[in-house]
C-alpha cells in the first residue's frame, strides 16, 4: 500500500511520497510509466510532477527527488521544495523558523518556515555560464546567455539562465497575446537548449512587478514555477528591467524572490499547502496489461539463475518483482503470515476502517497544529 499526499505550490501540483525509510530508492519501484499514469488529470490521479522525500546521501537532512509529468527527472523545483518543506512540517510537527538541508540535482537548497504559513527557500546561485544551463546562446552585453532565437518567421529576442533546470525568459510588452500552447512547446524543444528548457514569457509592470506565464518542461502550461520565477528575475535584472527584489505574478498567484548581493543567492518565498492524503490503487501501480495476481514462474531467467545459484539474501524489491522465488526462505515470511491472519480475521469493512483511521489520525495532527479548524 503506497501512501501519498497531495499539496500545490500556486497551483502547481506534486504527488508527495514520504520514502525517507526505504533503503534505495529503486526499491520503490517509480518507473516512467508509472509517473505518467500517476499524474494523468483524467486517469491517474492528476499533478504536475512526483516529489520523493528521501534519506540524505550527504550531509543533508533529507534529499528530494522530483519528476516531472511525463517521467522525466529534472535537477530541482522551487514550488516543489516548498511543498515537501510543508509536507515535512505536516509530517514531522515541526513549527516556523525550522529550515532543512535539502539535497538535490541542483545541490544543496534549504527552504525555512515563516510565520504565517509560507515558506522562504536559498535557492542558491542562478548559473549564467551557457554551458551550464545549458545552452547553445553565448554570454551577450547583459553578462547573461542571451541571442535571438526565430520559429516560424517570428523572431524572440531571449535571454537565458540555470537554476539546476534549464529556463529561457522572453520579456514581452503584452503578456495576455502570447500564444503559450504554441510558442511554449516549440521553444521548449529548441535546439539552442540541448536538454530542452522550461519557457518564460514576462512583461514588466514595475520594476518592482513583474507577471509571467510558464511552459514547464516535461509538463506543459502550469500556474507557477519556482525556478522559473528565480531566473526570470535574474535575466530581467540583468537586462536592466527590474530591481534585485521584484513580485512575480504568476497564473496561481504571486511569489516574492530576491537576489542577494552579498550572497548571489536567490532567496525566494511564497506558500505550499496540503490538498489530501491517500493510497494509491492497486491497479494504478501496475505496470500496464499487468494482472495484480503475480502469474507463477513469471521469473526473468537471468534473474531465476542467480536467485537459486547464490547465497546470501535476496532483495525482494529487484529480484521478486514478479512473485516471491523463495518462499520457504523468505524473510519476510513471517509477516507476510501475519498479513494472511489479518486478512482472514478481517472484513473488507474492518480494512477500509483501518487504512482511513491511519490517514485520518495524519489529517488530525496536522489540523490541531494549525489551531484547529473545523470540517
Ligand atoms: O526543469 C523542469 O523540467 C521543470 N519542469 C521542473 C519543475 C520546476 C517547477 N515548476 C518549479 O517550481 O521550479 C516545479
Amino acid at each position: 500500500m503506497l501512501q501519498f499526499s497531495k499539496y500545490q505550490g500556486l497551483g502547481n501540483d506534486f504527488l508527495m511520497v514520504d520514502a525517507r525509510d526505504c533503503d534505495s530508492d529503486e526499491a520503490l519501484g517509480l518507473t516512467p510509466e508509472r509517473i505518467q499514469r500517476l499524474c494523468d488529470r483524467r486517469f491517474g490521479i492528476g499533478a504536475d510532477g512526483v516529489i520523493l522525500a528521501l534519506p540524505p546521501r550527504q550531509a543533508g537532512d533529507w534529499r528530494m527527488r522530483i519528476f516531472n509529468a511525463d517521467g522525466t527527472e529534472p535537477e530541482m523545483c522551487g514550488n516543489g521544495i516548498r511543498c515537501l518543506a510543508r509536507f515535512l512540517a505536516d509530517s514531522d510537527g515541526d513549527q516556523p523558523g525550522r529550515s532543512w538541508q535539502i539535497e538535490t540535482l541542483a545541490g544543496p537548497i534549504v527552504p525555512e518556515l515563516q510565520a504565517g504559513g509560507s515558506i522562504r527557500v536559498d535557492m542558491g546561485a542562478p548559473l549564467l555560464e551557457p554551458g551550464a544551463v545549458p545552452t547553445t546562446l553565448a554570454v551577450g552585453e547583459a553578462g547573461i546567455p542571451q541571442g535571438e532565437i526565430t520559429i516560424d518567421g517570428l523572431v524572440f529576442a531571449v535571454g537565458a539562465a540555470g537554476m539546476g533546470n534549464p529556463h529561457v525568459v522572453i520579456p514581452v510588452v503584452d503578456l495576455e497575446a502570447i500564444e503559450l500552447e504554441r510558442w511554449g512547446a516549440a521553444l521548449e524543444v529548441h535546439q539552442a537548449f540541448p536538454a530542452r528548457t522550461n519557457v518564460h514569457f514576462v512583461q514588466v509592470l514595475s520594476p518592482a512587478h513583474l507577471a509571467m506565464k510558464v511552459w514547464e518542461r516535461g509538463a506543459g502550461p502550469t500556474l507557477a514555477c519556482g525556478t522559473g520565477a528565480c531566473a526570470t528575475l535574474v535575466v530581467c535584472h540583468r537586462l536592466g528591467l527590474c530591481e534585485r527584489q521584484a513580485r512575480l505574478d504568476l497564473p496561481g498567484g504571486a511569489l516574492q524572490v530576491e537576489w542577494d548581493r552579498d550572497s548571489g543567492h536567490l532567496f525566494m518565498t511564497g506558500p505550499a499547502e496540503a490538498v489530501f492524503d491517500a493510497v494509491i490503487a492497486p491497479q494504478l501501480w501496475q505496470p500496464a496489461g499487468v494482472s495484480l495476481q503475480a502469474p507463477a514462474g513469471a521469473i526473468q531467467p537471468e534473474r531465476q539463475a542467480e536467485s537459486v545459484a547464490g547465497e546470501g539474501p535476496i532483495h525482494c524489491a529487484q529480484v521478486c518483482v514478479n512473485g516471491c522465488i523463495r518462499p520457504e526462505a523468505c524473510a519476510s515470511s513471517e509477516a507476510q503470515a501475519r498479513v494472511a491472519a489479518l486478512l482472514a480475521a478481517s472484513s473488507l469493512d474492518d480494512l477500509v476502517a483501518l487504512a482511513t483511521n491511519s490517514l485520518e489520525s495524519r489529517t488530525r495532527a496536522r489540523i490541531e497544529r494549525q489551531g484547529g479548524l473545523e470540517y
